[in-house]
């Protein structure tokens, strides 16, 4: 019976040390359970978060590097801006250079010219100046000269175009300047030697007193240039309208003076010209027009836009036709002679 009792005693002892462990199990289970949903989208949601301040920080540095790169761009720009007003500096000094340059040897020549000489040395154009060695191009004062009847003459030399030595007798470039003038004026002549003038119909006379060649440079709107030269140049005197002569027409501009060719000098107050019409009435300059024109280098200056709708601009027809105004022209005299 005792013996009964003790395993009863002995069974219960274990079922309650079982019940206790199967407890303290199922404690255990409800202290650590299994890793939940919730759990893992915190990490998903922080790992976001990591990835969001990287791309922010990312977006960050893009960004101050496209301001650096800005910044670096504006500086280039800033310091090419300063090389050009650099350069543009060193332009006007040596432009100012060349002028005093052209000052000295001015007066040097005129030095020159106050000694006794004989006519052989004599200076009166802008070849004679370069034989001379003054070979920059720039206004120059011609000295008067007695021995030759020359007075004292403010020039424009052209020392560089197909060996210098030219002496610029007409330019249009900047066409404030009217050119529809009379017979005085261009006797005279008018406007600012370094922008756009008439040297005078009695200072050429003189310079083509020696046989000489003519030059005619052209350019039109589009920058194209084009140029005629006539191998002989001469003008009568006052007495006979300062009559035309020229010959030897080359270049690649036409020879649209041919038609000028002995006809006298007109102005818009002296017709001489071949015409039943007052042909420097009808075409604003002075010029030496047959019946009218095929070159009217004296007409009116028109700007681009209205460069080619009148009849009376700045025409040479054997390029442009009889409607095209030209943007620039030179025209200048040397002696045939000249060796450059
Ligand atoms: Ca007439």
């Amino acid at each position: 019976m005792a013996k009964a009792n003790l395993n009863l005693v002995t069974l219960v002892v274990t079922l309650l040390l079982l019940a206790e462990t199967w407890a303290q199990s199922a404690r255990k289970r409800q202290v650590n359970p299994k890793p939940t949903k919730t759990q893992c989208c915190d990490e998903v949601r922080s790992l976001k978060i990591q990835v969001a301040n990287l791309t922010s920080l990312l977006e960050e540095l893009s960004r101050k590097q496209q301001t650096d790169m800005m910044n670096v761009v504006r500086q280039i720009m800033d310091l090419d801006k300063q090389n050009r007003l650099q350069e543009d500096r060193v332009t006007e000094a040596e432009m100012r250079y060349s002028e005093i340059h052209n000052r000295v040897e001015i007066m040097q020549l005129q030095s020159l010219q106050s000694a006794p000489q004989t006519s052989s040395d004599a200076i009166y154009d802008c070849a004679s100046l370069y034989t001379k060695n003054y070979k920059i191009s720039g206004e120059y004062k011609l000295p008067k000269d007695e021995f030759l009847g020359a007075p004292e003459l403010n020039v424009f030399c052209d020392m560089e175009t197909n060996g210098g030595g030219w002496t610029v007798i007409q330019r249009r470039k900047i066409g404030l300047t009217s050119f529809n003038r009379d017979w005085k004026h261009y006797k005279n002549g008018f406007g600012s030697i370094r922008g756009d003038f008439w040297l005078g119909n009695d200072h050429i006379f003189r310079l083509t007193r020696q046989p000489s060649m003519l030059r005619i440079e052209l350019e039109d709107w589009e920058g194209e240039t084009r140029f005629a030269e006539y191998g002989f140049f001469t003008l009568g005197n006052e007495l006979n309208s300062y009559k035309l002569f020229i010959a030897n027409y080359s270049g690649n501009a036409g020879d649209s003076l041919r038609y000028h060719n002995n006809t006298n000098f007109s102005t818009n107050n002296k017709d001489n010209d071949k015409c039943v019409d007052d042909c420097a009435s009808l075409r604003k300059g002075g010029y030496w027009y047959n019946c009218c024109t095929d070159s009217n280098l004296n007409g009116v200056f028109y700007r681009y836009g209205e460069h080619t709708k009148n009849t009376d601009g700045i025409t040479w027809y054997g390029w442009h036709g009889s409607t095209y105004s030209l943007k620039k022209v030179e025209m200048k005299v040397r002696p045939v002679g000249f060796q450059p």
